[in-house]
């Protein structure tokens, strides 16, 4: 028995993201990224989230596939693990307002931040585009929401321009300091396996995670704390794939709203991820895309928003190497767009509270 009042260590055995307490990106991986003694470290407790097994897709395939569960972070994506970061260092510069575009996660993280913080927050998003979920977030945290009639390009562009005339910090990804606190996915990832996987599955949208992961990889590859580097493998929605066509999609289309962009902010870095890992980026159809969000519900128990299914569609669509591990990133939780889970299923009709009706409405 310890001593009273004496500090107790952590077991050996308790690695870094199984500690009660888990400190959040930046504390974790404080010397990954770029901070100091004097950043005022604006933190959720992001990060840390689940990498479970997934037993079904996994016979599906002939490989080993894991789910990396973004959802669990605080704001409910993945988009929580760069707002730290942004948040941070743009208060550390002195910033007092920040502002973004978004198809929603984005928004609903940047309020959530900046209100921890104390900070002003503007969001401009595309209207009638934006899950319900996201925008509830955006709203009750206080951010000034601004509803733009265009889509999200057109919403990014006219924050660029507000930045040239405002003292405001943009944390879009176009802010670097937000695919540094991003890439500590891949680190959790390499931790939680031992090594690297074989290959990565990823969403593609505005490109800056699948740029933040691949970064993430190659620094702890290069570092010795993994012997490979997995083939990254970005998947983008069929009407909103500008990547995979080589152009610009002036009016992207797709039922994912979170990936429903057409000029990518780091189109070059998902160019290079791609092709530096031996990866690809492809598309997939929405039909693809909703069937996967359904499956990784009913056979894997996760419900992960739309936008996040592309990964494991697109690894449905086109297989893995037999016997490898793979990992699939859900980027987004599944309550964040109620009405895309809804629209799949029959809200079944109500009854009387009676023996007979609930047996017949049960269809025992
Ligand atoms: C659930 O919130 O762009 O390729 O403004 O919300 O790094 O853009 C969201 C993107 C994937 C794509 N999955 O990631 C925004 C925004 C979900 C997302 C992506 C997004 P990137």
């Amino acid at each position: 028995m310890p001593e009273p009042g004496a500090v107790r260590e952590p077991p050996p055995s308790a690695s870094r993201s199984r500690r009660l307490a888990w400190p959040g990106v930046i504390e974790s991986y404080r010397e990954w990224l770029d901070v100091d003694a004097s950043t005022p470290i604006v933190s959720l407790g992001e990060g840390a989230t689940p990498l479970i097994e997934a037993p079904r897709l996994s016979d599906r395939v002939g490989a080993r596939v894991l789910l990396k569960v973004e959802g669990a972070n605080p704001t409910g994506s993945f988009k929580d693990r760069g707002m730290t970061m942004a948040i941070s260092k743009a208060v550390q510069r002195g910033a007092k307002a920040v502002v973004c575009a978004s198809t929603g996660n984005t928004s609903a993280s940047a309020a959530a931040y900046a209100a921890r913080a104390g900070i002003a927050c503007a969001v401009l998003i595309p209207e009638g585009y934006i899950a319900l979920g996201k925008l509830a977030q955006a709203l009750i945290y206080g951010a000034r929401v601004l509803q733009i009639r265009d889509n999200f390009d057109r919403a990014l562009s006219m924050v660029r321009q507000l930045a040239e005339s405002y003292p405001v910090t943009v944390v879009n990804s176009v802010n670097p300091d937000r695919l540094e606190g991003q890439k500590s996915a891949a680190f959790e990832i390499v931790e939680a396996l031992g090594d690297a996987p074989d290959a990565c599955c990823i969403p593609v949208g505005n490109a800056g995670n699948i740029t933040a992961y691949w970064n993430g990889f190659q620094q702890y590859h290069a570092a010795g704390l993994a012997t490979r580097l997995p083939a990254m493998r970005g998947f983008q929605a069929a009407g909103a794939a500008p990547i995979v066509e080589g152009r610009p999609i002036e009016s992207p289309d797709t039922i994912a709203t979170a990936i429903r962009i057409g000029r990518p902010a780091s189109w070059e870095g998902a160019l290079n991820a791609a092709r530096s890992s031996g990866g690809s980026v492809r598309a997939v159809t929405d039909k693809q895309i909703l069937a996967a969000h359904r499956l990784l519900a009913t056979e894997e128990s996760v419900f992960c928003e739309p936008a996040s299914a592309a990964s494991v569609a697109g690894l449905l669509a086109n297989g893995a190497e037999p016997g490898s591990t793979v990992v699939c990133v859900l980027t987004g939780n599944g309550l964040k767009d109620p009405d895309a889970a809804i629209s799949q299923v029959t809200v079944p009709d109500a009854v009387d509270p009676s023996l007979p009706d609930v047996i017949g409405g049960l269809g025992w």
